[in-house]
């Protein structure tokens, strides 16, 4: 009787457990497939927007300063470990680093949040033992690396001729594309960087990471000085680029130079920029400052002469509270919404169109440039603001492009698969968050939203994320180039 009672009660569980499971299967699978249609549906649209813009220019030329160095790619975690730092009970916020206490409270300070950070090591011997240790971790991977080096390379591939302007060993510039050419020094070693990778739900100590990001330790010797500036601005007469490009600045950051030396170095990039044709547009990519003299030298002497600007979410909100004149934002959310983006952005455009309107000559005799571009990259979309009847071409297909080479970049293929991205864009979004703002739903087949406001436009596009990460670091680079290369 007992056997005979439990057995009829276990063959029910397993029938309610196979219903179970095959209810999970058929409410499951539709909504799967609703997805990945959605998926689908979002990436072709994108990629027709991203062709849509035929190239007038054939070969537009780009000239893209400054420096470059060697990237060690390794795995955050592992490396940690490796080294003997397996945790700290202290996240803390290091404007630069000496030892490796500080370097495991500056990584966990960051890492949990998930979001990219960028040091000086001012202990130079340090420096080279953790290169040292990081050149034997199992799964490491050398690459060029550098601001200016990843955009040319960006640019080449996308079929630009470009003057790059940096100082390099022969090694370095033998893996250059051929239509790059170098304007700078040869050196005997180059810059390296070391870059700690580390996925979405990376743990290390009791810290689980939020998102894919990485963590770079640097201690340049070359880079600081810009000594590539003199050959690049003799080239760049003859060279007669369609665009001008400046970054790799942030190797400037809390760098020990001399009193005086970091002023100087600039206002040399000043007279460059201030001395080009006014018909050629000037591109800055940001990148992450911690060192607040330094942000208020670029506001004074690269910033003004800049048309375009690029940036990812965190240094946003950073220029942004500088030019209130609040402190700088050494850490901000990591997936903001598109609204609190937009915001930061119109505010942007509005303070330094209206310090150029207001602004006095400088000593080169030149008032500088309007803002007539702004580009923001963030993990889940990109936006982008452009003056109306300004030089800037494409603005859709720009920032499909941009988007796309989000999911490129970081899955490190150029074919994008849907199965490893994802959409995390919400399914409509404010477009500001005063009260009454228009709310804009995300169409599959109609992903690039724009939109005219005051005297600009506005462009927001969704990025599919990817979910199977090669590599973040560069990424910002390869998204802002790729977006440039569209509308010159
Ligand atoms: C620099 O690093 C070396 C090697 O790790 C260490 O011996 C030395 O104490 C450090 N110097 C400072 C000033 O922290
Ligand atoms: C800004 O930084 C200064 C100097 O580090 C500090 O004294 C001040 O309290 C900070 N202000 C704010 C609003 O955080
Ligand atoms: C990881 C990745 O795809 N990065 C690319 C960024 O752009 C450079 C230059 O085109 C490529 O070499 C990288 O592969």
């Amino acid at each position: 009787m007992e056997g005979g009672g439990r057995f009829p009660w276990m063959k029910c569980g397993s029938v309610v457990s196979l219903v179970v499971v095959l209810l999970a299967l058929w409410f499951r699978s539709p909504q799967k497939a609703v997805l990945d249609d959605r998926l689908d549906a979002v990436l072709s649209s994108l990629l027709r927007a991203e062709k849509k813009a035929g190239r007038q220019n054939a070969r537009p030329r780009v000239a893209i300063g400054f420096g470059g160095c060697v990237d060690l790619i390794v795995d955050g975690v592992s490396f940690l470990n490796k080294i003997g730092i397996s945790h700290t009970e202290n996240p803390l916020h290091h404007d630069y680093l000496e030892n490796t206490e500080q370097l495991a409270q500056s990584f966990a300070y960051f890492f949990a949040p998930g979001a990219a950070a960028e040091r000086f090591m001012l202990n130079e011997t340090l420096f080279s033992e953790l290169v040292e240790e990081a050149r034997d971790l199992p799964g490491n991977r050398w690459s060029v690396g550098g601001n200016a080096p990843v955009m040319a390379g960006r640019m080449a591939t996308e079929g630009c001729d470009v003057l790059l302007g940096g100082s390099f060993s022969t090694d370095f510039t033998e893996v250059l594309s051929q239509h790059i050419t170098v304007a700078g020094k040869e050196i005997e070693e180059p810059d390296i960087h070391l870059i700690l990778e580390y996925s979405s739900g990376a743990s290390w100590g009791r810290y689980t990471s939020r998102r894919a990001n990485r963590y770079i330790i640097h201690s340049d010797d070359h880079n600081p000085y810009l000594d590539s500036i003199e050959d690049f601005s003799k080239k760049l007469k003859d060279f007669r680029p369609d665009l001008l490009v400046v970054g790799g600045l942030q190797m400037m950051d809390n760098f020990p130079f001399l009193s005086g030396e970091r002023e100087a170095v600039l206002s040399r990039l000043e007279n460059l920029l201030s001395s080009s044709s006014s018909q050629i547009g000037i591109h800055f990519e940001m990148a992450s400052f911690v060192d607040e003299s330094i942000v208020e030298d670029l506001l004074h002497y690269v910033i003004p002469h800049a048309d375009s600007l690029g940036m990812n979410e965190q240094e946003l909100p950073n220029l942004l509270s500088l030019l209130k004149g609040s402190n700088i934002t050494v850490l901000s959310d990591p997936n903001p919404r598109v609204a609190t983006v937009l915001d930061q952005m119109r505010e942007v455009y509005r303070i330094l169109n209206q310090r150029h309107t207001d602004g006095d000559w400088d000593s080169a005799g030149s008032r500088g440039k309007p803002l007539t571009r702004l580009h923001v990259h963030t993990l889940a979309f990109q936006a982008m603001i452009v003056t109306r009847s300004s030089q800037w071409k494409n603005t859709m297909s720009a920032i499909a492009k941009a988007s796309l080479t989000a999911n490129r970049h970081v899955c490190g293929s150029n074919d994008i698969d849907p199965s490893k991205a994802r959409l995390i864009m919400d399914d409509s979004f404010s477009v500001s968050h005063r009260k009454g703002s228009q709310r804009i739903p995300l169409q599959e087949t109609r992903p690039v939203s724009c939109w005219d406001e005051d005297d600009y436009q506005i462009c927001v596009a969704p990025v599919l994320v990817c979910t199977e990460v090669y590599q973040t670091a560069g990424g910002g680079d390869n998204i802002s180039a790729a977006g440039l290369v569209l509308q010159i």
